[in-house]
């Protein structure tokens, strides 16, 4: 299914394998990246002779820790910490914690080597990096995750500062989780600096957006794209995967954009509301309570809740998965397709599986990959820090402004890249590509690193 890699990027890639057996998630990331950088070498040689792809593939520092901590009963658990501070050439090393159980170094290692990418997109001094745990937030105290932050903290400290390292959220770690972390840190390092974590609390140095940052921002970029196409989202059905951070504020900006939401869900299953989801319930069931999204029912009768279901099985026009990696495969993708679905946004990292993704590109549908589409979240993040740097915080109307005029500007540069390199619409080219180069001439400038 994947395309032909010529001599040099496949030997390449084998080394990839070689070097990182059993990561299938980090080949999978890298491999697509590489698919598009065939034309870009020809165009650049010194990137092939200074060796830029290969020290991109390699992460500068890889970081794996024992996490230890009790429970409420007083009974010991070891969980794993990781970071992987994957690229740090046009700033600190920036990008999200994720806690959930599925999370080992092939996860990781993923999402780091996207975060290079998004990051350069975004068009801000941020470099890339990712980190975790294979902790399961679920079903824990609010004193349980508290010491599990602590704990993770107590050993990562080290390794992160406003100028070197600043984690942010990612599944399993929002607010709550940054809060604890900042105070551990804020604890040992006997200093409040606000710019080591973005996310944080808006009377405490957070920026605000930052919560809606991600899920905003990826129906900003989903907008570009209609209009590219002479179209909007008004009157469109719609589907969003997920029920957490990045679906909730998807769907809210769907339903102010005019387009309306009738399914999500999480890992239990999906719900279906014709009429469309009632969004102010769904904040309230997962954000304050922090409940199962098959709860809506009780408040809702004429909802389905279709248990261990398929969401891509529901017609949409527009399908924005929010939830994890691989979650729409071809099979999926035809049938999106088949129903009528003209564009697809990733809220999430990775979350088509390759055949998946060129299924919507032979489709020729409107196809926002993840480092593009959901880079708003890293992005306002990035404002985060900005206003930490000058100790200022701005109002939500300057701020989305912002984030919106970020989302238009990576879609006209992944537009026009994909042009430029022959491949016109196809923004998986378009990001690859931009993404790559800036970060490529930085390194290359910078000299043997
Ligand atoms: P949350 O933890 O807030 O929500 C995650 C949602 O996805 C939940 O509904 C969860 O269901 C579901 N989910 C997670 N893992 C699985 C799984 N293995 N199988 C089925 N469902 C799953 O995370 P976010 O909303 O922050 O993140 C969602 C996606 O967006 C991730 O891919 C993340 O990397 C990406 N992203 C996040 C950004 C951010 O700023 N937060 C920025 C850019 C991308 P359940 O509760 O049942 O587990
Ligand atoms: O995947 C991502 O871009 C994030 N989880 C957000 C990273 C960040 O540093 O805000």
């Amino acid at each position: 299914m994947a395309e032909q890699l010529n001599e040099t990027l496949e030997t390449m890639y084998q080394d990839v394998l070689k070097r990182n057996p059993g990561e299938v998630e980090f080949h999978q990331a890298v491999r697509e990246v590489i698919e598009c950088l065939g034309p870009v070498l020809v165009k650049h040689p010194e990137f092939k002779e200074r060796k830029i792809i290969e020290r991109i593939c390699e992460p500068e520092r890889q970081i794996i820790f024992r996490v230890p901590w009790q429970d409420d009963k007083g009974h010991v658990h070891i969980n794993r910490g990781f970071r992987v501070e994957f690229n740090s050439a046009l700033g600190p090393y920036k990008g999200g914690l994720r806690f959930h159980p599925s999370v080992y170094l092939g996860i990781i290692k993923f999402l780091g080597f996207e975060q290079i990418f998004k990051n350069s997109l975004t068009g801000m001094p941020i470099g890339g990096g990712k980190g975790g745990s294979d902790f399961d937030p679920k079903g824990k105290s609010d004193d349980e995750v508290m010491r599990f932050c602590q704990s993770f903290i107590t050993e990562l400290y080290r390794h992160l500062g406003e100028h070197t390292d600043v984690p942010a959220g990612d599944i399993g770690v929002g607010g709550r989780e940054i809060g604890y972390m900042f105070g551990q840190y804020k604890r040992i390092t006997n200093r409040y600096e606000a710019g080591v974590l973005t996310g944080k609390g808006l009377h405490w140095g957070g920026s605000l957006v930052r919560t809606e940052a991600t899920g905003y921002g990826a129906t900003f970029f989903v907008n570009e794209m209609l209009k590219a196409r002479k179209d909007s989202f008004a009157g469109k059905v719609c589907t969003v995967s997920g029920s957490g951070n990045v679906a909730i504020y998807t769907i809210e900006k769907i339903h102010q954009l005019g387009g309306k939401c009738v399914a999500c869900s999480d890992s239990n299953g999906v719900i279906y509301h014709e009429k469309g989801l009632d969004l102010e319930l769904i904040k309230r069931l997962k954000e304050v309570e922090r409940r199962r999204i098959e709860d809506y029912l009780t408040y809702h009768k004429d909802a389905k809740f279709i248990k261990a279901g398929n969401i891509w099985e529901i017609p949409c026009q527009v399908a924005m998965p929010s939830a994890t990696q691989n979650e729409i495969n071809g099979k999926d993708a035809k049938l999106l397709v088949k129903n009528g679905c003209i564009a697809v946004g990733e809220g999430a990292n990775m979350p088509t599986t390759p055949e998946g993704v060129k299924v919507f590109l032979d489709a020729k549908i409107a196809y926002g990959p993840g480092k593009a589409a959901n880079a708003g979240g890293v992005a306002t993040s990035a404002l985060e820090m900005q206003q930490n740097a000058c100790r200022d915080s701005w109002t939500f109307e300057y701020t989305e402004r912002k984030l919106e005029d970020i989302m238009i500007g990576i879609h006209k540069n992944c537009f026009e890249t994909a042009e430029e390199y022959g491949c016109p619409g196809n923004y998986v080219v378009g990001a690859n590509i931009h993404g790559f180069i800036k970060v490529a001439n930085a390194m290359v400038a910078m000299g043997l690193v």
